[in-house]
C-alpha cells in the first residue's frame, strides 16, 4: 500500500539503460559497366557470400538499381564502403557502394 513500495519505474529504466548504438545499411548501386563477375567477386571477399549468395544479391542489384547487402555498425560500415570503393577504382570500374543510417 505504501506508494514507494510499486515498481512502476522499473520497465522505463531498462528501456533507458538497453539503448543500442544506430545501425548502417550498405548498399551496392547498379551501373551499366561493372562487371557481373566483378560484383560477384566483391561481394564474396568483402561481405562473406558463397557464390550462389553473391550470384544472386547481384542479380537483385542489376535488376532494380539497388540493395542492401549488410547492416553494421557505423565504424565497420564505413570500413566496408572504402575496401569497396576502393578495390573498384583499382580496378577502373564505376561500381558504387554507399551507406544510410537504418
Ligand atoms: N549492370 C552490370 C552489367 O550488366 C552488372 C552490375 C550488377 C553492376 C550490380 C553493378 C552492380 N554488367
Amino acid at each position: 500500500d505504501d506508494p514507494a513500495d510499486d515498481d512502476a519505474g522499473v520497465i522505463l529504466e531498462t528501456r533507458r539503460k538497453t539503448q543500442r548504438p544506430p545501425l548502417y545499411k550498405v548498399m551496392l548501386l547498379n551501373d551499366d559497366y561493372t562487371p557481373m563477375e566483378f560484383v560477384v567477386h566483391v561481394l564474396e571477399r568483402f561481405f562473406g557470400m558463397t557464390h550462389a549468395q553473391a550470384f544472386e544479391l547481384m542479380l537483385t542489384v542489376h535488376k532494380k538499381g539497388v540493395a542492401v547487402v549488410g547492416v553494421f555498425s557505423f565504424e565497420v560500415a564505413e570500413t566496408k564502403v572504402a575496401q569497396v570503393m576502393d578495390f573498384a577504382r583499382r580496378h577502373q570500374h564505376p561500381l558504387q557502394c554507399t551507406m544510410e543510417k537504418e
